[in-house]
């Protein structure tokens, strides 16, 4: 039987959850009030698997991130929320993320700064850092693959979800929950879909720095060389930026085109509605993306406050089909920049306890 994890609260290491935590949940949106039980919840009907964090009691803070929290810091809004084994093989494609109170009413999305669930068994693509399986700041952010595509996950990965709040309310926001639905297909999916696995692309690298930068006043660019391993298609692509960001694009070095270029949406009253997302249904549609050949991740900002924007991002998040997923590079967990992300987490490894619960993960991996 599948076995939750989970960790209910920052203060606390995760523990090993009961077998009562495994339950089908009804659709999503129709969970009943009491359903919205912290854990890990597999829904085999629906192929769901349903991670939920929480409750917890946001304090206020500035109308602007503090500086003091930097991203991924480990700061008093920021904590690996909960750690699960993936339960069995299957295809991942999709997730859908909700901020709720405790009856399952939603609450102000931007109450989370962000999200990320990280695969501590698959590293990226582009860098030797572990894979970011799903992530999103707005909900317009999450991401759901057509049953044709899927990224392969084995049973016993192991994953951590990690959440950044931000109250930028006066008062105290008390009782909040993150609901974080991931979409499955089981591994005998007909036809069987095409292995597409995030990939993400930063403006800055460096893991020490938690990929963030400062942008100062007026219109400045930041950029980074990218290469690819291995060669294959971008299926879809979107982009990360914070406030004042304009847009993020990759160039082809060599040719000195652009590979594709996404924009900031801003509202009427200039709040950040996320960046332009292109998908491509089909294989051949995709972007041709050649192994070793040097490309080039430029984020732009425009910047019209007098001060530096402190801790902004820059960043293509994307969904790639290798040619050969043999040729996926394999995942060190040793790995001195491996380790330095992990750090951007809190963590100095992956803890122990997680390690444990995969020994009761039962079947094929
Ligand atoms: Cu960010």
């Amino acid at each position: 039987m599948p076995v939750a994890w989970r960790g209910v609260s920052p203060a606390r290491e995760p523990h090993a959850a009961s077998g009562a935590d495994l339950y089908a949940t009804p659709a999503a949106g129709q969970l009943a009030h009491d359903s919205l039980r912290v854990g890990m919840h597999v829904d085999l009907k629906h192929h769901r698997i349903v991670i939920v964090a929480g409750p917890y009691d946001l304090s206020p803070r500035h109308e602007h991130m503090p500086e003091t929290v930097s991203m991924g810091a480990g700061g008093h809004d920021a904590m690996m929320a909960a750690y699960i084994v993936w339960p069995f093989r299957s295809w991942f494609r999709g997730y859908h993320s909700e901020v709720l109170d405790a009856t399952g009413q939603a609450l102000p999305r931007d109450l989370l700064h962000h999200f990320t669930l990280v695969n501590f068994d698959r590293r990226m693509l582009v860098y030797p850092f572990p894979e970011r399986l799903a992530g999103a700041r707005l909900k317009s952010e999450d991401v759901t693959a057509p049953k044709t595509i899927g990224a392969p996950m084995s049973s016993g990965m192991r994953l951590g979800l990690y959440l950044m709040w931000h109250n930028y309310m006066p008062h105290e926001v008390k009782g909040v929950f993150f609901r974080l639905t991931l979409l499955y297909m089981p591994v005998n999916q007909q036809p069987r879909p095409i292995h597409a696995l995030p990939v993400v692309l930063y403006a800055n690298r460096e893991p020490r720095s938690n990929h963030v930068y400062d942008a100062p006043p007026g219109r400045s660019e930041r950029s980074a060389i990218v290469q690819f391993p291995i060669s294959g298609h971008l299926l879809g692509i979107g982009g990360h930026l914070h406030d004042y960001g304009t847009l993020v694009r990759l160039e082809d070095v060599e040719t000195g085109k652009t590979v594709v270029e996404l924009h900031a949406r801003y509202d009427t009253q200039g709040m950040l509605l996320g960046v332009d997302r292109k998908l491509f249904a089909i294989l051949g549609q995709g972007l041709r993306i050649r192994a070793n050949h040097r490309y080039r991740l430029v984020a732009v900002y425009d910047n019209t406050t007098s001060d530096s924007l402190r801790d902004v991002m820059g960043e293509m998040m994307g969904v790639f089909a290798p040619d050969h997923i043999r040729e996926w590079p394999s995942v060190s967990v040793v790995d001195s920049d491996y380790v330095a992300d992990l750090s951007s987490y809190g963590l100095t490894g992956i803890p122990d306890s997680l390690t444990a619960a995969t020994r009761t993960v039962k079947g094929p991996r």
